[in-house]
């Protein structure tokens, strides 16, 4: 076949919703576009253990901790299913943490905030959660067939996790007028760093158009983010939190809700290194990797010692 024919047979299979698995010929760009998000998807997943990681010892009860832990967890596997998806690709898992620990890599805008107060792991769930499924959901369907299958589990696991923050949020709604400050104050912080988190506007989105052609991605980054405010203004109303957005509207005729003008300035400058915690987040993940370094050894030179025995068992039953 020559590269054109190569060329048509993507495309038709692309056209065609036939997913695209890791011996198929992919045009390079695909490749470096897939490993770019899948890549990235995972640090997300990784360095996003950090804000609610920082509340597992201070849960308020045994029921909170256990389900807290067990997201945190959660995360965790994700984080190892994306490194997976994303080395079916050719890249390794420590080039991508290379990538990660020396910033030429991004992770999610949205964990560069702190987590004030436990009301952050209602807000959290409910928001950064939803934020994620609204996101994932699509890339079920995504066109390469190792991250879509990812993404089934995934959002599996993110449905439970969302809702746990739902619940933690409702509790503290329907709690003392002290709780119920702590959510508002919480949804006041999180409400705009959760609906930048689906990236710039369409048209300042370098990757998006690409992207859809290659039905990589399913929905613009403004088409997904309309779909969240429209579903989380209702889930706001329902628990008696108010939106911090004076301009936000339901649109009779567009039959969705108007929403006021994001501060994109902010979006750039966390995703440039500038925000709240980047340098925390980053210190943190450098430091686990370079504390982990004797795990990593002792694997290694265990599963190297394992394999001599197997040959030398060989060389003895050949003798
Ligand atoms: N933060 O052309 P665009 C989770 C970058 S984990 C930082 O629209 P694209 C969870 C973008 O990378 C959530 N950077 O890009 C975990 C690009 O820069 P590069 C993570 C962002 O790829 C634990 C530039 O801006 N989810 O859910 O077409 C607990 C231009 O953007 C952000 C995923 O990763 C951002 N928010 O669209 C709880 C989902 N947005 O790479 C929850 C998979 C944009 O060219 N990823 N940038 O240098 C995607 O769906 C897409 O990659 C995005 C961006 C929608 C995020």
């Amino acid at each position: 076949m020559t590269v054109h024919s190569f060329q048509q047979h993507f495309d038709e299979k692309i056209d065609n919703d036939v997913a695209i698995e890791p011996r198929d010929w992919m045009p390079d760009d695909y490749r470096k576009t897939l490993i770019r998000q899948i890549s990235q998807h995972a640090h997300s997943e990784i360095v996003g253990m950090l804000p609610e990681g920082n509340w597992i010892t201070r849960a308020p009860s045994l029921r909170r901790k256990a389900v807290l832990l067990a997201k945190v967890q959660d995360e965790g596997g994700h984080g190892l299913y994306l490194y997976s998806a994303a080395e079916t690709l050719g890249i390794t898992r420590d080039e991508m943490y290379d990538q990660l620990h020396t910033g030429k890599a991004k992770y999610s805008s949205i964990f560069n905030y702190p987590t004030l107060t436990w009301a952050d792991m209602g807000a959290i769930g409910w928001l950064v959660d939803g934020a994620a499924i609204m996101n994932q959901v699509p890339l079920c369907r995504t066109s390469y067939g190792p991250y879509a299958r990812a993404m089934v589990r995934v959002c599996k696991e993110e449905s439970f996790h969302q809702r746990q923050g739902y619940e933690i949020m409702m509790a503290l709604a329907n709690g003392t007028d002290v709780q119920k400050k702590l959510a508002q104050d919480a949804l006041n912080r999180w409400w705009w760093p959760s609906i930048m988190m689906f990236g710039p506007p369409d048209d300042n989105s370098p990757n998006t158009a690409q992207s859809m052609r290659w039905r990589i991605k399913r929905f613009t980054n403004d088409e997904l983010r309309q779909k969240f405010i429209d579903v989380t203004v209702e889930q706001a109303k329902l628990i008696g939190l108010t939106i911090p957005d004076p301009d936000l509207k339901w649109n009779e005729e567009r039959g969705h809700y108007d929403y006021g003008t994001i501060d994109w300035n902010e979006f750039w400058d966390v995703v440039k290194g500038n925000g709240p915690c980047n340098k925390e987040r980053l210190e943190t993940r450098k430091k686990a990797w370079e504390e982990g370094a004797w795990v990593r050894d002792a694997a290694l030179a265990y599963s190297k010692k394992r394999k001599a025995r197997k040959e030398n068992k060989k060389d003895n039953l050949a003798a």
